[in-house]
């Protein structure tokens, strides 16, 4: 699995040849995105999400996709650390995925990666992006559900995540719940989108909540009804979704 997806990354010819003949368009595995601005706990969260669907039976998938390998070189390395607990796991294959030139191309090599794992019987595939609005849309077109996940006491973050991340996101995690300013994050975001939950990803809390978010927009999604989210037509109300 490892090989072919590094020969899609390098779009070596074999590569394709491979998912061809192995890996055919089955589409049953749940495709999660969780993005976000670097820091904000994603990686965190993920390693939570590993484990309650590991719970759940299902063998998962992770593609960390490092958007701006420059910038974020470091969060890479910082992502493996975190969901380490997983490595022995033979039922978690985690695997990041860099940059090999231009994004389009990795978006393409992220949607045959999710083909390979699909194939492989992988039944959620997370994929971590980091970054912004469109940057992140190609990436944003391979995932069913896209979970923005942002964290209060980042200045006038919440005003780039109305303006940039929202326009992805069908559901809002508020991150880092345990610190100052996340009601008013929680209560200025829920005025924009109806999903929103709080999560303290270092304690695990939240992150049954966010399971039971992400599976009501896929039935949503599955009955092809409108989003959560505001932007793409008439909110459902979820209720009180906190504490
Ligand atoms: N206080 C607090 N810190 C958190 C929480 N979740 C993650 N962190 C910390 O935030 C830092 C960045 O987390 P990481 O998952 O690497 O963020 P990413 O860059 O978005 O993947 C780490 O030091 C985490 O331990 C949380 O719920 N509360
Ligand atoms: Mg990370």
């Amino acid at each position: 699995m490892a090989r072919v997806i590094s020969l899609l990354e390098n779009r070596d010819p074999l590569g394709a040849a491979v998912l061809t003949h192995v890996a055919p368009s089955l589409n049953r595995a749940l495709v999660i995105g969780i993005t976000g601005y670097l820091g904000t706990g994603k990686s965190t969260l993920i390693d939570q999400l590993i484990t309650a669907y590991r719970r759940l039976g299902e063998k998962v998938g992770v593609l960390a996709v490092d958007i701006s390998s420059p910038v974020t070189g470091g969060a890479v390395l910082g992502d493996h650390i975190r969901m380490q607990s997983h490595t022995d796991d033979a039922q978690v294959y985690i695997r990041s995925m860099a940059t090999r030139g231009h994004q389009g191309g990795l978006a393409a090599a992220t949607r045959q990666a999710v083909r390979v794992l699909d194939a492989a019987g992988f039944g959620v595939i997370l994929i971590e992006t980091v970054g912004v609005g469109q940057s992140d849309v190609d990436i944003m077109q391979v995932a069913h559900t896209v979970v923005a996940v942002v964290a209060p006491g980042l200045g006038d973050d919440v005003q780039a995540m109305k303006a940039g991340l929202l326009e992805v996101a069908d559901i809002v995690a508020v991150n880092k719940g345990d610190r100052e300013g996340a009601d008013a994050a929680l209560r200025d975001l829920r005025e924009w989108c109806k999903a929103v939950i709080r999560a303290v990803a270092v304690k695990g809390e939240g992150i049954a909540e966010l399971i039971a978010v992400i599976a009501e927009h896929e039935r949503w999604r599955d009955l092809d009804r409108p989003a959560l989210h505001n932007r793409r037509g008439p909110s459902i109300d979820l209720g009180s979704r906190t504490g």
